[in-house]
């Protein structure tokens, strides 16, 4: 076909160090370290077989403002295989790895161009001759917040003009940081041919013809960034047709199954079934999974199973003996529902008696002690009443609730 075609990836997040997952098994937890690396790498594999004309990557490569040494040799390794196919890289820089950061700076081969901080445009003519104008900027630090939408203009004569923004889309629900926000409405107005989007980590196509896509990031890095991961082909053609493909890079999925059973269930029926739910969730990823399992219960359970479930035990029978050299799943937790009731009932329940036995035995005055015999503290300090710790307890469950419920985690 006539017209160009190319790779449209965006918040590779390389080196994201994975702080959390550390006590997993060390096999698995390396795995985890490299999929960002393994991910972009199938990136270019992809950009590669499918012989596109270039690829951008729409901002935040890199997961620290401080772009480590190793994040940096590796994406310059994938950007090497690229210039020895004779494909270009357009990038630029987003909150996460935006300009103002410290870091070792090692050159990136001639294919790469770089955009700076203010928009841009860079014009690129295809092996076939096809002239297209690409748009965008840098993040120059961390926190962009006015809307540098309006400062996209169109420019000169091309075959194509495509937009490069990495930003947060207004009207749509998202945790994401609203930066360089913009409207739909807006992007269309300047008329480009197709907007490459970053910033938001699911992928979403939110608008056709033109198209206007976030391809989402290329590995999911934890429980909240759930579903296929990975970049999309694009398809161009001057009679204003445009096609796009998935291709998914991820190297582990993250996922929530559920698991129904009755209350009257086995232990070893309970261990089968969920072992045969794991392993066919797995043949229809055809992927390796982090898995949450909510195991639901119809009835009444017995004292057994209940405590195999609460102390971790049944957790560990399941994820015992996986073999990481194939397809795996790792059931990371388990949730117990029994009859509507689940795990945070019992959770609660301990954290009650928890302050309970604190007023009982005054741990009170002794956790505050450090504080009344602190030099300038105990000058301004009068002892607290009955009514304030009793108030001070409250809000110290309230935190606790509100930071093990709807924590979105890092993005
Ligand atoms: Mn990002």
């Amino acid at each position: 076909m006539d017209g160009i075609r190319f790779i449209h990836t965006a918040d590779l997040h390389l080196d994201s160090p994975f702080v959390g997952l550390k006590q997993l098994p060390s096999e698995l937890f390396s795995i985890i370290q490299e999929s960002t690396f393994t991910a972009f790498e199938k990136v270019i594999d992809a950009a590669i077989e499918e012989d596109v004309d270039f690829i951008v990557i729409v901002g935040d490569l890199f997961d620290g403002e401080d772009r480590s040494i190793k994040a940096q040799a590796r994406l310059r390794k994938q950007m090497e295989r690229l210039r020895e196919t004779g494909i270009n890289a357009y990038i630029l820089h987003g909150n996460h790895d935006h300009l103002q950061g410290n870091w070792v700076t090692l050159d990136m081969p001639s294919n790469v161009y770089v955009f700076g901080k203010e928009v841009d445009v860079i014009s690129f003519t295809s092996k076939r001759g096809d002239k297209v104008h690409l748009y965008g900027f840098s993040y120059g630090e961390r926190h962009i917040v006015n809307r540098k939408i309006s400062e996209y203009q169109k420019k000169g004569k091309a075959d194509f003009h495509i937009g490069l923004l990495h930003g947060h889309c207004e009207g749509g629900s998202s945790s994401h940081q609203p930066y360089a926000p913009f409207t739909i409405q807006e992007l269309l107005q300047k008329d480009m041919d197709y907007w490459a989007l970053g910033h938001i980590h699911l992928e979403q196509i939110l608008h056709k013809d033109p198209f206007i896509v976030y391809p989402g990031n290329i590995q999911g890095r934890h429980k909240n960034e759930q579903g296929r991961k990975g970049c999309y082909h694009v398809s161009l053609s001057k009679s204003g047709f445009g096609e796009i493909t998935f291709i998914e890079t991820d190297v582990i999925r993250w996922e929530t199954i559920n698991v129904n059973c009755d209350g009257n269930i086995s232990l070893s029926e309970l261990y089968s079934k969920c072992k045969e739910e794991m392993d066919s969730i797995m043949q229809a990823h055809q992927q390796s999974l982090m898995l949450e399992l909510n195991i639901h219960f119809q009835g009444q359970l017995s004292n057994e199973i209940h405590q195999i479930l609460d102390n971790g035990e049944f957790l560990e029978m399941l994820q015992d003996g996986i073999d990481f050299h194939e397809l795996f799943v790792w059931p990371y937790t388990l949730q117990k529902h029994v009859n509507g009731s689940n795990i945070q009932d019992s959770f609660m329940k301990n954290l009650d008696t928890t302050i309970e036995d604190m007023e009982r035995e005054d741990a009170f005055d002794q956790s505050v002690s450090s504080l009344f015999s602190h030099i300038y503290g105990r000058r301004y300090l009068i002892n607290f009443e009955e009514e304030e710790k009793k108030q001070l307890y409250e809000e110290a469950k309230e935190l606790i609730l509100t930071s093990i419920s709807g924590d979105e985690g890092r993005r």
